[in-house]
């Protein structure tokens, strides 16, 4: 072999050791990322028509390579189990109907402003079945997270557990959270319409719920699959 072609193939061998690292490096580190649960797939777009989405927020969640960070969970329409991400899809044009359940204990919110409930269907959320347009969370340690869809105006303070109950029996310690009652949450529930306009709505929640970062806002306040995510809108 010539001393090019030789030359040649060590610069080859070379690329596809970096190339084979780097995509191990990023298979590990990175991982696939969270998957987009798809509901409403039978539903056509621009009909009105109900689509229900189940999702919860647990104070911990066991599943992650940061099993201490809180998290949300969505479950599967299809195989009815909870997975680990916050990435859905619906309908554009579709009357979302969301159903929360709230595992986590309270985090008071740095503004009351995101403890009013904007963007829903007649502004108002309900916790347990009992209606409410804003939850102060200044007056009580009563909100555990938010969720939030900017792009929309949407805006609901997730309720927690009471003392008492954090107390004891204490949070759920195993996540995703099974619904039971050794496990104390709330049902938070409202409806609202999903956007005409195909594409991706970022969500977040607004409480500094990212304990041990700075500000309480790293950590799973920035992660897709814990406290920040995308609604995916399809036609
Ligand atoms: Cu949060």
């Amino acid at each position: 072999m010539s001393l090019p072609a030789r030359v040649g193939v060590l610069i080859v061998a070379f690329l596809a050791v970096v190339a084979l690292s780097v995509w191990v490096v990023a298979k590990l580190f990175i991982g696939d990322g969270p998957p987009t649960i798809a509901f409403g797939t039978t539903v056509a777009a621009d009909t009105g028509a109900t689509v229900h989405v189940i999702m919860q927020e647990d104070p911990q969640n066991d599943v992650s390579t940061h099993p201490d960070w809180v998290s949300y969970f969505v479950r599967s329409p299809t195989t009815h189990e909870w997975v680990h991400t916050t990435l859905f899809q619906v309908p554009a044009g579709s009357k979302i109907d969301m159903t929360i359940y709230g595992f986590d204990g309270c985090t008071p919110l740095r503004n009351n402003f995101w403890g009013e409930v904007t963007g829903t269907i007649g502004n108002v959320a309900y916790e347990n079945g009992k209606p409410f347009t804003a939850l102060n969370s200044y007056s009580g340690c009563n909100v555990a997270h938010t969720f939030s869809m900017p792009g929309i105006g949407l805006n609901v303070p997730m309720g927690s557990p009471t003392l008492a109950q954090i107390a004891k029996p204490g949070l759920c310690g195993t996540s995703p959270c099974t619904i039971t009652p050794g496990n104390p949450h709330v049902v938070m529930t409202f409806s609202f319409n999903s956007p005409k306009t195909p594409g991706e709505y970022f969500w977040q929640c607004r409480i500094p719920c990212g304990g041990g970062f700075i500000d309480g806002f790293g950590g799973p306040m920035q992660t897709i699959g814990f406290m920040t995510g995308n609604m995916v809108v399809v036609n």
